[in-house]
């Protein structure tokens, strides 16, 4: 059956979007914008034109560099991250490719969000076109107001009732880690912090860690795990296991709530 006039005209509006997003992403998960209405391709055939899996987003997420306030907070002034403070294994620092270096963290922010099921989640760097309703994640060159090797902070937001949560990456915490790491584990390192945050405000509590199995190596390291050693910041990290505590998922993706208030991250 032919499909009707007006099916036909959403499709190549879709398509539209569609060839654009897959251009921009070069993957096969990508979110863009397109008058006024952010879209994400799921990651499975969205360059194959699966055109009817085109969804508005649920969450638009802002990663602030800038600094300023966070509704976390009700009293820490958020300095802008300083990226000159992130020495990088070649002798120069993150500063020296900043743009690069910001672009490389939303685009893995992005990326890992994509496997998160139920969620569209568009993650962008840029105030313009904001719509009413944004998660805003301010990395900061702050450390922890409540110490500890905190890393990050982001208010949980069980079955993800609002779309207008905060959360704070606390970029003097990562400085003190270590390193010179390379380019690439710096920009793993943020995204991770990033990514398990924005995890939080989607519903999503800890994993428990599983018995270490030394014959395996596995190819991801599980993001919502309560604490990672440094080694494990410095690697792809991904949702491995069914973290929603939404009574409405269902027993499958029930899990024991273990958080008590915002969640704290820290590094050992
Ligand atoms: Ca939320
Ligand atoms: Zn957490």
């Amino acid at each position: 059956m032919a499909p009707s006039p007006y099916v036909r005209a959403r499709s190549a509006t879709a398509h539209i979007v569609l060839t654009a997003l897959c251009a921009l992403t070069g993957a096969g998960c990508g979110s863009g914008v397109g008058d006024n209405l952010f879209l994400y391709a799921p990651p499975a055939d969205s360059c194959g034109g699966v055109l009817g899996r085109v969804q508005p987003a649920t969450d638009v997420v802002l990663l602030d560099w800038s600094g300023g306030r966070s509704k976390l907070f009700d009293d820490l002034q958020l300095d802008p991250l300083d990226l000159s403070a992130f020495a990088t294994l070649d002798g120069s620092t993150l500063a020296d490719d900043g743009e690069a270096f910001k672009d490389a963290v939303i685009a893995e922010t992005a990326t890992i969000l994509c496997d998160i099921p139920g969620a569209a989640v568009h993650v962008t760097g840029s105030k313009v076109s904001l719509p009413s309703d944004f998660t805003t994640v301010h990395i900061a060159q702050v450390f922890s107001p409540t110490g500890g090797g905190q890393i990050g902070e982001g208010s949980f937001d069980p079955c993800n009732v609002g779309h207008n949560d905060a959360a704070v990456i606390f970029g003097e915490e990562l400085r003190r880690l270590g390193g010179p790491f390379t380019f690439d584990e710096w920009v793993l390192m943020f995204a991770n912090v990033t990514a398990h945050e924005i995890g939080h405000t989607l519903g999503l509590g800890h994993v428990a860690r599983q018995p270490h199995d030394a014959s395996a190596r596995p190819l991801y390291v599980e993001l919502m795990l309560a604490t990672h050693t440094v080694s494990e910041m410095i690697r792809e990290q991904r949702y491995l296991a069914s973290e929603s505590n939404c009574p409405s998922d269902g027993d499958v993706l029930r899990r024991r709530v273990d958080l008590d208030g915002p969640c704290v991250v820290t590094s050992d």
